[in-house]
């Protein structure tokens, strides 16, 4: 009896380590844990243990535990990329990135979700979009975007207008209109016939009327032909 009790004493360590750490699969989850409070990035696993991401939490905004999964800030990344770019994703996700239409579709599969779209233009003025769901499909569906239910932090609805639209890149145009909106308008979107935001758009720094619209516009807060110097668009479940 002795011996076994030893045993068991020396194994507890051991038997106590092998319960497997809870993984967030989102920053929902990060932010259950009051000590990780802070905005930055993170690492997460929106799929399997195995399967790890870094993605910029923001915490702060909203009432946080956002997963951003998009950000322009100060035109260092060039967004003009091709359908397998915008399926992996690319960039910093410290500074101006695209998380991946993989990403996102993994993180709202399963998950009912809001999104929230913040901007700020070169004068200091901020506005918010924010709609109560958000999901795309697969791949094989062409990543097609379903957004809805609308509330207008100050930056008015230039989202429901790509409702029920495919993703298009350059290469691989899935828009309603006769053109290619992605060449047109130098982005990749849920483009329609063809936008009415282009958060992917070329980083122009403010007003710039010179070629017709392929900035990064929010249309019902700045107009067409004015380029944002900050958007963000971020995901958080429904609770
Ligand atoms: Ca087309």
């Amino acid at each position: 009896m002795k011996l076994v009790s030893v045993v068991v004493l020396l194994l507890a360590p051991m038997l106590t380590s092998c319960y497997p750490p809870v993984l967030p699969k989102d920053c929902s989850d990060i932010n259950n844990n009051p000590d990780t409070q802070t905005s930055g990035v993170y690492t997460i696993y929106p799929i399997r243990s195995t399967y790890a991401i870094q993605v910029y939490c923001d915490m702060n905004s909203e009432g946080g535990r956002w997963t951003v999964f998009q950000t322009r800030m100060d035109g260092t990344v060039n967004f003009y990329r091709g359908w397998d770019q915008y399926k992996t994703g690319f960039g910093n996700p410290a500074g101006e990135y695209w998380l991946g239409l993989e990403n996102i579709y993994q993180l709202t599969r399963n998950r009912k979700s809001e999104l929230l779209v913040q901007m700020e233009d070169f004068e200091g003025n901020k506005a918010f979009a924010r709609y109560s769901s958000f999901f795309i499909d697969a791949e094989c569906d062409g990543y097609k975007l379903t957004v809805s239910g609308f509330f207008n932090g100050g930056a008015g609805d230039s989202m429901s207008y790509f409702n029920g639209m495919k993703f298009s890149t350059f290469d691989r145009d899935q828009d309603s209109s006769g053109g290619n909106c992605a060449r047109s308008f130098l982005g990749a979107f849920w483009y329609n016939n063809c936008q009415t935001t282009n958060p992917n758009g070329v980083y122009l720094w403010g007003a710039d009327s010179t070629i017709p619209n392929p900035g990064v516009d929010w249309s019902s807060w700045k107009g067409y032909n004015y380029s944002l110097k900050i958007i963000s668009m971020m995901i958080r479940p429904l609770v």
